[in-house]
């Protein structure tokens, strides 16, 4: 007897890091990203420190998520991925070996305290919406507009300096 399907969530993450071999944090987060679900990835970019600027450039990329888990599970899985990163929460917005945050979710709004969907910055950084406007350049965003154009407006304030396609 066949198992029901599972249904699948589209799920885009933002992975980040700016401490130690930055590339092989983010091959680590896309391979265990691959033991979630199916995986498309963005170009890596460097990108220069939003936030809190006494600190290193990062290297962020967008990996799209075909997955069964839920939103909450996706959340828990991630948090995971950090910690075996060997991620050490200390000041808020400030160097992290990785950092892989949940974008978007379906067509979902999360709001909870400490975990929100759409994530609540990312209308504003062009290093998130410059690797997810490769993946999904058409989807609405903020005001309706595509992801696309907005991130086109955000590269004119931030700087975002495309490095290659690894994965
Ligand atoms: N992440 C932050 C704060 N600032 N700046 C860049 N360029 N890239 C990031 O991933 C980043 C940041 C907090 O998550
Ligand atoms: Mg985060
Ligand atoms: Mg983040």
């Amino acid at each position: 007897m066949s198992s029901p399907a599972r249904e699948m969530h589209d799920v885009y993450v933002g992975v980040g890091s700016n401490l130690g071999k930055r590339i092989e944090h983010l091959k680590f987060a896309v391979d265990a990203l691959e033991e979630l679900g199916t995986c498309r990835c963005s170009s890596v970019y460097e990108t220069a420190p939003v936030g809190y600027a006494e600190q290193p450039d990062f290297l962020n990329m967008v990996v799209h998520v075909s997955t069964p888990l839920s939103a909450c599970e996706m959340l828990a899985a991630l948090q995971d991925i950090e910690t075996r990163a060997k991620r050490v929460r200390d000041i808020r917005f400030g160097p992290r070996t990785l950092d892989c945050d949940v974008l978007l979710y379906d067509d979902d709004y999360i709001c909870f305290k400490d975990f929100q969907v759409p994530h609540p910055r990312m209308w504003s950084r062009a290093f998130v919406l410059v690797p997810l406007a490769e993946l999904t350049p058409a989807r609405k965003g903020l005001g309706g507009r595509n992801i696309s154009a907005l991130a086109e407006e955000q590269r004119q304030r931030d700087e975002v300096h495309h490095v290659g396609r690894f994965w």
